[in-house]
């Protein structure tokens, strides 16, 4: 498949609005649409919050608020046109009504509901299709929602806060304010980027952390989930400040679960390993059986050292300041000893840059 300049540019332009969506689409996608006809845009949409109107439907409205006709016009869709009634209308219909005359789509919808019969369904009404322009870039954008659909668990960012000498917090526990307040800000956005912020009963109970957006503008908060096998989370907590807290346990009975759950909480049943822990894997299909396609880890080096062990984080935002905690201080993450450099983890720095006086390194497997 070959694409033009021009379609290159349009494909760019339509990811750059899908990019408005970050925060608001879950669990949908982050889609951004852009009509052009006779070498100029005349409509543009990105997907709106679940329920509403996907990005091509915003794309076509913008069209006729404009005046403009889009008959013969081609749209370039950062995802494949749906094809299926979910909460709204197949955008594939819908274009086909419209007139269109040719679709480029960045990737497939790996939603097996649609998964090529989108672009099938164009086809079949005559419009011309191509997929693939610019695909990396919107599987990145969508990493969440591929992870989901294609793997059954959510995309995992584990975010760690250290020293130069990689320490999380002093031997006594204290750990607040290593970082400065450019990288507060950008954990923010990666919080209010994510369906659902995880941390464990060990963080509640130190910390005691809200784990809400404040320091950037959304419409949507994040779930909070709190891996807490004995439900020894405080219906008193911090957390319980509005927005939807779940809480990941073994046994969901009993005055303390009526507690919770009287406090706002949901509760999650599930398996305990020999440790007596929640069984990872298992709490992470939950969360995708929920639509949780990003999910946050931001814990202790307990929790954090387990996902990272358990093979299941995909990214690491480690963010590192120019500061020296000692040696009893708590280390980066509790991770199993290894005897032989042969068995040594090895990942690769996906990138790295500065925040204010802070790095944020990001290492991926
Ligand atoms: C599109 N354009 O902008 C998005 C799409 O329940 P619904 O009707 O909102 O459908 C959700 C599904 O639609 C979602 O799982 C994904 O397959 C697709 N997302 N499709 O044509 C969009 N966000
Ligand atoms: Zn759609």
């Amino acid at each position: 498949m070959s694409f033009s300049s021009d379609d290159h540019r349009y494909m760019a332009r339509a990811l750059q609005l899908a990019e408005r969506g970050r925060y608001i689409t879950s669990p949908n996608p982050r889609v951004g649409c852009v009509i052009v006809r006779d070498g100029r845009i005349v409509g543009e949409g990105w997907t709106q919050p679940a329920g509403q109107n996907h990005a091509e439907i915003q794309a076509l409205n913008d069209a006729a608020a404009r005046g403009e006709d889009v008959r013969g016009a081609t749209a370039y869709v950062t995802l494949e046109p749906c094809s299926h009634f979910g909460r709204t209308p197949p955008c594939a219909d819908a274009l086909v009504r419209a007139g269109l005359g040719r679709v480029v789509s960045a990737m497939e919808d790996p939603n097996p509901l649609v998964s090529g019969n989108g672009l099938r369904r164009l086809n079949e009404a005559g419009i011309a299709t191509a997929s693939g322009l610019l695909a990396g870039d919107a599987r990145e954008l969508n990493a969440g929602f591929v992870s989901r659909m294609t793997r059954g668990r959510p995309w995992v960012r584990v975010k760690i806060a250290a020293s130069a000498d990689g320490r999380t917090a002093l031997a006594n526990g204290q750990s607040q304010w290593i970082t400065g307040e450019a990288a507060r800000r950008d954990v923010h956005h990666w919080r209010a980027s994510a369906c659902a912020v995880l941390t464990g009963i060990g963080t509640v109970l130190a910390d005691n952390p809200q784990l809400n957006v404040r320091h950037v503008a959304t419409t949507r908060q994040p779930k909070r989930v709190v891996v807490d096998a004995r439900l020894d989370t405080p219906p008193t907590a911090a957390l319980f400040n509005g927005s939807d807290v779940w809480v990941a346990t073994a046994n969901p009975q009993g005055p303390k679960a009526d507690a919770l759950r009287a406090a706002g909480a949901t509760l999650l049943t599930c398996p305990i390993d020999a440790a007596g822990r929640v069984d990872l894997p298992a709490l992470f299909a939950e969360l995708a059986q929920r639509g949780v396609n990003e999910l946050m880890v931001e814990a202790g080096a307990r929790l954090s050292g387990a996902v990272i062990a358990a093979g299941l984080a995909d990214e690491i935002l480690l963010y590192l300041a120019p500061c020296l905690m000692g040696h009893d201080a708590r280390a980066l993450a509790d991770l199993p000893s290894i005897s032989a450099m042969g068995d040594v983890a090895r990942m690769r720095w996906a990138d790295a840059r500065k925040l204010g006086d802070d790095l944020r390194l990001t290492l991926r497997p």
